[in-house]
C-alpha cells in the first residue's frame, strides 16, 4: 500500500477532503502503529531516568523523522494539496518542563531510543503543564496550558498502583507514551496520574485550592511554593512520582526473573536533580515489603541509582522541612532517619548530614551517599561541585565524582527544525552526520570555499524570513530581516542576566540618540517565562516590554534598534527562533549556569555565541577556538571569589560609572514611566543598586565592548563571520546528546548487559 493509501485506509476518506484534524488525527494512529513495531525485548539492566520534567515538544514530525516517514508523508499530503505544518498547527505542545533540565530528558530519552538502549522515562502527567504566558499591559499572565486532547500521545492503561499520602491511600495510574528513536527501537515514557483530578476547581488564571489533594495533585508543574501549603504539595507529587515509579521497576524486573536481592542486574535509575531524591528510602521501604533487611537494601539501592546534580543555586537545593515529610509520607520519615545515622557513621562532618540541626531534610546529601555516582553537566560545574559547593562529599567520596557535559538531540535541533541548513550540508558532505554527529567537522574542509560560505547565508537568511513571517503571524510584529538577529530565549531568572542584555539595550538607545549609531541595525528577541511568584524576574519582562514600546515610538533609535518579547516561549518557539538566530545570548553570571543547552542548539545552528566563561560555554570555546566565539566578563574564580570576600556593593559602580548610572536611571525616568508601571519599575530600580546578586555591573562594559565588536565583525567582515559560523556547526558534533547518552552507559549504567 503507498503511503497515501495508508492514510486513506485510515481516515476513510481521499486525503484532499480531510480536514487537518482528520489528518493529524490519522498521522498520529500511524505513527503509534509504526513505533509499536520497534519494541524490543529487554535483556540485562534497563535505565530508568526519573525526573519531574520531560519537556517532549510536538510530537508528530520528530516521529515521522525518526521512523523514516516524514519524505513520504510531506509528499503524500502535498500531492493532496495539504502542509505538513499547517497539520502540526493542530497538536497541541505538552508543557510538561520548565526548561534545560526537562528539554535534556526529552532529548536523552531521543538518544537512548536511537542508540538501541533499554531505557524509560518516569514522571507525572500534568494537565496543564508549566503554564501559558501572555502578556497584558506589559505585564505577564499565566493560564492553564492544556494539551490532554481526546487523542493524545499518552495512552492510558489499566496499570494502578496504591500510594499512600498523608496516610490515605491514592491509586496512580499510568499512561504511556512511545518514545522512537531515530532508525532506532521504540522505549516507553511512564506517566503517572490520578483519575480524580478535577481540571474545573482552576480558577482566577492558575489559582486552585492546594489542600484537595484528590483534585489538584497532577494539575500543574512547580505549583507555586511561595506557601507552606504549595510546597506540601509538591512534596506529594514527588512521592507520588517515585513512589508508582518505584512499583512499576520492581514490577518489570520481577517479570523478567529478578529476585530483589539481584536488582542492579536489572535496573538502572537515574535520578534527575533532587525532585526524585525519595526514591531511594521508598524503594528501601518497598524491598523491606518484600523481605530484604534494611542493610542489605540499602546496598541495592546504592548499586542501582545514581544523581545527577544539575545547579548550584541553593534555591533548587532541596531541603525540605522534617514537618513536611513527617506530615505526608510518615512512611518514609523512619528509613530517612536511618540513613541519616548510617551516612553519620561515614563521616562526623556535620554539613553531610542529611537531616540537619534545624530539622531540614536534605534531598542532595541523601542522593549522594545512597547512590554510587554524582554527576555534574559540564566540565566546569562538575570542577566546582568538586572544589566547592560539593566539597565535602568529593573528599568523602571522591570515587563517586564523574562529569557528564549534557547535550542535544539533532533530530529535533537540527533535522527537524533547520531543513535548510539541514540539506545544505548534506549536500556538501552527505548524510552520516544523521547518525554521527562528528562527522560533521567535514564541514571544515569547506572553511574557505567561498560557494559554500554564501550557501550556508542563503540559508540563515530565509530563516530569518521564516521567523520574521513567524512573528508577524503569531505576534503581530513586524522585524526587519536584514538586520542581526540577536536571541536571548531561556527561564527568566536573575542568574541568566535578561536585566545585562536589558541595560544594554538601554545604553544603545542612548547612543543612538547622540548619534553614535551602531554598526548595523540589531533586533534583540527575548522569549521566557519567569516563575509566576518570582517578582524580580516578572519586573525585568515589565521594563523589556515597556523598553520595546519607548524605542518603537521613537523614529531616530527604531531605525536602528528594535525589541521584540516573544509571548508564550516553549519548544515550539525555540524550532523558530534558533534556526534564525545571528547572536546567541548566553550571558549568565560565570560558576552560576550548570550548562546550559540552548546554547548549543543555536551554535548548531550557525548563531555565534556571545558569552561569559560558564557553564558548557566553556566547551563551546575550546571546541571552536577563541577567534569564534565572542567571549567577555569575569571568570568564575572571580565571581566566587567576590561571594566569598562579601564586599560587593553595586551602589558603588553606580557612582563609579556614568554609563552605568545612565542606563539604571532611565529604568525610572520619564520615558519609562509613562510607558510602562511605576511599581514595576522602581522596584527593578531599587534591586539593581542595592542588591544586584548576580554581579550584573561588573560585567556591563566588557559586555557592551564584546557586542559591539560582534556588531561589526557582522557588518564589516561578512566572509569573516560567515567562517565563524561554520566553524561553530562544524564543531557542534561533541554536543551531541547520543554523545552524552554513551558516556552516561560506559560509565554509569551498562545497559543491556
Ligand atoms: C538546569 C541548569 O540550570 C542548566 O544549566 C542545565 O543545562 C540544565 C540541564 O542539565 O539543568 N538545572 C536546573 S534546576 N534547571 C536547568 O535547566
Amino acid at each position: 500500500m503507498s503511503f497515501t493509501e495508508t492514510l486513506q485506509s485510515l481516515t476513510g476518506k481521499l486525503l484532499a477532503d480531510c480536514t487537518d484534524q482528520e489528518l493529524y488525527l490519522a498521522l498520529l494512529e500511524l505513527v503509534r502503529q509504526k513505533s509499536a513495531d520497534r519494541v524490543q525485548p529487554v535483556t540485562g539492566r534497563k535505565l530508568y531516568y526519573i525526573s519531574a520534567e520531560f519537556l517532549i515538544g510536538k510530537l508528530l514530525s520528530n516521529n515521522l523523522i525518526n521512523l523514516g516517514l516524514y519524505e513520504e508523508a510531506r509528499d503524500a499530503l502535498a500531492a493532496a494539496g495539504k502542509r505538513l505544518s499547517d497539520i502540526e498547527e493542530v497538536e497541541p505542545e505538552p508543557s510538561l518542563g520548565n526548561g534545560g533540565l526537562g528539554r535534556l530528558a526529552a532529548c536523552f530519552l531521543d538518544s537512548l531510543a536511537t542508540l538501541n538502549l533499554p531505557g524509560d522515562g518516569v514522571g507525572l502527567r500534568y494537565h496543564f503543564g508549566l503554564f501559558h504566558q501572555s502578556f497584558e499591559d506589559g505585564v505577564q499572565n499565566e493560564k492553564p496550558d492544556p494539551w490532554l486532547t481526546a487523542h493524545s500521545w499518552a495512552e492510558k492503561t489499566d496499570v494502578t498502583y496504591p500510594v499512600e499520602l498523608a496516610g490515605k491511600e491514592y491509586t496512580a495510574r499510568l499512561y504511556k507514551l512511545a518514545v522512537t528513536g531515530y532508525e532506532g527501537r521504540t522505549n516507553t515514557l511512564n506517566l503517572f496520574d490520578l483519575d480524580t483530578i478535577d481540571e474545573s476547581i482552576v480558577h482566577d488564571g492558575i489559582a486552585f485550592d492546594k489542600t484537595a489533594i484528590d483534585k489538584n495533585l497532577t494539575l500543574f508543574l512547580y505549583p507555586d511554593d511561595s506557601d507552606e501549603a504549595g510546597r506540601r504539595l509538591r512534596v506529594y507529587q514527588q512521592y507520588l512520582m517515585v513512589s508508582a515509579g518505584a512499583q512499576l521497576i520492581l514490577a518489570e524486573c520481577a517479570a523478567r526473573g529478578c529476585n530483589y536481592h539481584d536488582l542492579a542486574d536489572y535496573a538502572a535509575i537515574q535520578i534527575n536533580d533532587t525532585h526524585p531524591s525519595m526514591v531511594i528510602p521508598e524503594l528501601i521501604r518497598l524491598l523491606g515489603q518484600r523481605g530484604i533487611e534494611f542493610e542489605e537494601a540499602v546496598e541495592i539501592v546504592t548499586k542501582t541509582c545514581a544523581y545527577t546534580n544539575h545547579t548550584i543555586l541553593a534555591e533548587a537545593l532541596e531541603k525540605w522541612p522534617r514537618a513536611y515529610l513527617d506530615a505526608v509520607v510518615p512512611q518514609l520519615m523512619p528509613i530517612i532517619e536511618k540513613l541519616d545515622a548510617l551516612a553519620r557513621t561515614r563521616t562526623e562532618d556535620e554539613s553531610l548530614a542529611i537531616i540537619d540541626k534545624d530539622d531540614r531534610v536534605h534531598m542532595a546529601h541523601m542522593d549522594i551517599h545512597f547512590t554510587h555516582s554524582t554527576n555534574g553537566v559540564a566540565a566546569l560545574h562538575t570542577e566546582i561541585l568538586k572544589n566547592s559547593e560539593l566539597h565535602g562529599f568529593y573528599e568523602l567520596y571522591p570515587e563517586k565524582f564523574n562529569n557528564k557535559t549534557n547535550g542535544i538531540t539533532f533530530r529535533r535541533w537540527l533535522l527537524e527544525c533547520d531543513p535548510r541548513l539541514t540539506a545544505t550540508l548534506e549536500k556538501h558532505i552527505g548524510s552520516g552526520f544523521r547518525k554521527d554527529a562528528a562527522e560533521l567537522e567535514k564541514l571544515l574542509a569547506f572553511a574557505n570555499d567561498e560557494a559554500v560560505l554564501d550557501e550556508l547565508t542563503a540559508v540563515k537568511k530565509a530563516n530569518k524570513a521564516a521567523l520574521a513571517d513567524w512573528l508577524l503571524r503569531t505576534q503581530k510584529v513586524a522585524v526587519n530581516p536584514d538586520a542581526m538577529f540577536d536571541i536571548q530565549s531561556k527561564r527568566l531568572h536573575e542568574y541568566k542576566r535578561q536585566q545585562l542584555n536589558l541595560l544594554y539595550l538601554i545604553h544603545q538607545y542612548y547612543e543612538i540618540k547622540a548619534g553614535h549609531l551602531p554598526a548595523m541595525p540589531l533586533v534583540s528577541i527575548f522569549g521566557a517565562k519567569a516563575a509566576p511568584a518570582y517578582t524580580i524576574a516578572k519586573d525585568i519582562i515589565h521594563a523589556l516590554l515597556t523598553l520595546s514600546k519607548v524605542i518603537a515610538a521613537d523614529p531616530e533609535v527604531s531605525k536602528w534598534l528594535q525589541v521584540v518579547f516573544v509571548e508564550n516561549y516553549n519548544v515550539t518557539a525555540a524550532e523558530k527562533l534558533i534556526p534564525a538566530c545571528d547572536l546567541s545570548e548566553q550571558i549568565s553570571l560565570a560558576s552560576k549556569e550548570a550548562s546550559g543547552t540552548g546554547n548549543m542548539k543555536f551554535m548548531l545552528n550557525g548563531a555565534l555565541t556571545l558569552g561569559t566563561m560558564d557553564g558548557a560555554n566553556v566547551e563551546i570555546s575550546q571546541q571552536v577556538g577563541e577567534e569564534n566565539i565572542y567571549i567577555f566578563g569575569q571568570t568564575s574564580d572571580q565571581v566566587i571569589h567576590r561571594y566569598a570576600v562579601g564586599d560587593y556593593d553595586p551602589a558603588q559602580w553606580v557612582e563609579g560609572d556614568a554609563n552605568i548610572r545612565r542606563a539604571i536611571s532611565f529604568l525610572t525616568g520619564p520615558e519609562m514611566l509613562a510607558a510602562g508601571h511605576a511599581e514595576n519599575l522602581t522596584r527593578l530600580h531599587h534591586e539593581l543598586i542595592h542588591k544586584d546578586w548576580f554581579q550584573t555591573l561588573p560585567d556591563f562594559n566588557a559586555y557592551v565592548v564584546r557586542k559591539g565588536q560582534a556588531l561589526s565583525d557582522y557588518a564589516c567582515d561578512p566572509m569573516g563571520w560567515r567562517r565563524k559560523c561554520l566553524v561553530n556547526i562544524a564543531k557542534a558534533g561533541m554536543f551531541s546528546s547520543d554523545r552524552t547518552i554513551a558516556e552516561y552507559d560506559r560509565d554509569i549504567w551498562h545497559l543491556g548487559k
